[in-house]
């Protein structure tokens, strides 16, 4: 079955016939958010064009609706509920991945890939709390990477820099980077200030004191072009061996700061233009790959790391007729769909057939098994399953019947079973912001104002005479205007206590 492995050209055959692989994972990119899933207000013709080569998924997810855990789950092929990890980690965590953990990046090793990681980390630095004047380890370097350029937290949270392997980039020993919280403002670094329209609740106040050159260094407005440079940068400097380059994306994360040659360019205003930017990156990477003769020996898996945010932003950008998470409920953070189902587009010349569609259900933790099938290593035990048989389309049987889903709000951990979809709890289990403006806009007030049907809310509130739980049949009534708990006790029940199944395992049943 292994054999399409010997095939390909030459190039892939003087690297034993192993792929090079290219991940790239948006931040907070919804299931609406791109031409080829349905946006219209915005134009996205580089990453179209991987569907276009590849195939697209319409049923993937993210392990989890939030940052940190969905990256967790992808890196280590585990839930995240397994490490109790929830949330987007603070900018003084330690690294939450224990460096014994193998990890995706490790596996690549283990087949002499060369390893690299080009943008924002945000799993934490260091043991136990991160000393920002040392070096930051255990980080990236300890679970498998070569290098490691990027964004340390995320562009909201400080520090606003960029590291370089283990130091903030222009680290100055006499200038260290000081950890200082929230209660000494003016001892903070100055950072460039951000225009109003990028401003509003998008960026936390600078908790770091020191480290001026290197907080000089980074420009918001400079993020997308500077980490598509270094992941450009990277894969031209790898000349023997194949390569695995994962890159994380800020966009479109908040602050939304598209470069100025990108402002203006869409039709869903700042939203839509740091969409486009994001195209541009993909882009530039594809164009590197296609220089390089490289392309048709380069599997390129693009995906996001949890579902769109109805920030005040992307509330502008519904205005304007762009919906982030397209016809889904919901929005990152919480269990409904607009949460974590995220798109998902292969390209593999010659293996994964062009312009296919695949309606498996899939999660981004499956690429660790997925990866091991494709580098002809076995799969560590672990939640993660061996998607190969779906990338190339040789199965009509499903590899994944059962998903855990974790939410913001653990009570929300929902389990997707075949077309069912099972949320223990009222509600989204995301962001709690009641009103219009706000940037943590979501739940019920959010789902009436983007003008939803849902059985369980009425008037932006859920009704007195809602059930306790909420179960969906997403074959049927993909965008969750229908609450089936009632219809099926039974059902509810078996999963429920299948859910708890996985809860108390300590890998998959
Ligand atoms: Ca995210």
């Amino acid at each position: 079955m292994l054999a399409f492995l010997f095939g390909g050209s030459e190039a892939s055959a003087a690297r034993g016939g192993l792929p090079n692989v290219v991940l790239i994972v948006a931040e907070d990119l919804g299931y609406g958010d791109l031409g080829c899933y349905g946006a219209t207000r915005v134009r996205t013709p580089h990453i179209d064009g991987l569907a276009e080569r590849g195939r697209r998924f319409t049923d993937a997810h993210s392990a989890s609706a939030a940052n940190s855990p969905s990256r967790y789950a992808l890196l280590t092929g585990q839930y995240p509920f397994r490490v109790d990890l929830w949330a987007p980690v603070r900018n003084t965590s330690g690294l939450v991945i224990d460096p014994e953990t193998f990890t995706i990046a490790d596996l690549f090793k283990k087949k002499a890939y060369a390893t690299g990681f080009v943008g924002n980390w945000q799993l934490g630095f260091g043991a136990g709390e991160t000393d920002w004047s040392k070096p930051l380890r255990p980080g990236p370097l300890e679970l498998g990477f070569d290098s490691y350029f990027g964004i340390p937290v995320i562009n909201s949270v400080s520090p606003f820099l960029y590291v370089e392997n283990d130091r903030p980039l222009g680290h100055d020993p006499a200038d260290p980077l000081v950890f200082i919280g929230s209660k000494r403002p003016d001892e903070a670094t100055p950072l460039k200030p951000l225009p109003p329209e990028s401003e509003v609740g998008q960026r936390s106040e600078n908790a770091f004191s020191g480290a001026v050159e290197a907080h000089e260094s980074y420009d918001d407005f400079e993020q997308g072009i500077r980490h598509t440079e270094k992941a450009v940068e990277w894969i031209r400097s790898q000349d023997d061996g194949p390569f695995f380059l994962y890159f994380s994306a800020l966009n479109i994360h908040h602050p939304y700061t598209p470069a100025e040659r990108f402002r203006g360019s869409s039709e869903a205003g700042v939203y839509g233009d740091y969409l486009h930017e994001l195209d541009w990156m993909v882009g530039e990477i594809v164009a590197c790959l296609e220089e390089r003769g490289q392309l048709d020996d380069t599997l390129i898996v693009f995906t996001s790391d949890n579902g769109g945010m109805f920030s005040k932003i992307a509330q502008d950008a519904y205005q304007l007729g762009h919906e982030n998470n397209g016809s889904l409920l919901g929005y990152k953070f919480g269990a409904w769909e607009g949460g974590h189902r995220v798109p998902f587009i292969l390209s593999w010349p010659g293996k994964v057939e062009a312009g296919s569609v695949s309606e498996e259900l899939l999660c981004t933790m499956d690429l660790l098994a997925t990866f091991a099938a494709i580098t002809e290593q076995a799969a560590p035990a672990g939640d993660s399953l061996n998607q190969l048989p779906t990338f190339l389309g040789e199965t009509r049987e499903p590899v994944r019947k059962e998903l855990v889903i974790a939410a913001r709000q653990e009570e929300h951990l929902s389990l997707r079973k075949g077309k069912w979809m099972y949320i223990p709890f009222q509600g989204s289990g995301g962001f709690r912001g009641k009103q219009p403006g706000q940037n943590g806009f979501a739940g019920p007030a959010a789902a009436s104002y983007a003008g939803r049907e849902n059985s369980d809310i009425e008037n932006g509130r859920i009704k007195e005479s809602a059930p306790p739980g909420q179960l969906y049949d997403l074959e049927r009534d993909l965008s969750q205007t229908t609450n089936r708990y009632r219809d099926y006790p039974h059902r509810v029940e078996r999963m429920a206590s299948l859910l708890n199944e996985y809860v108390d395992a300590s890998q998959s049943p």
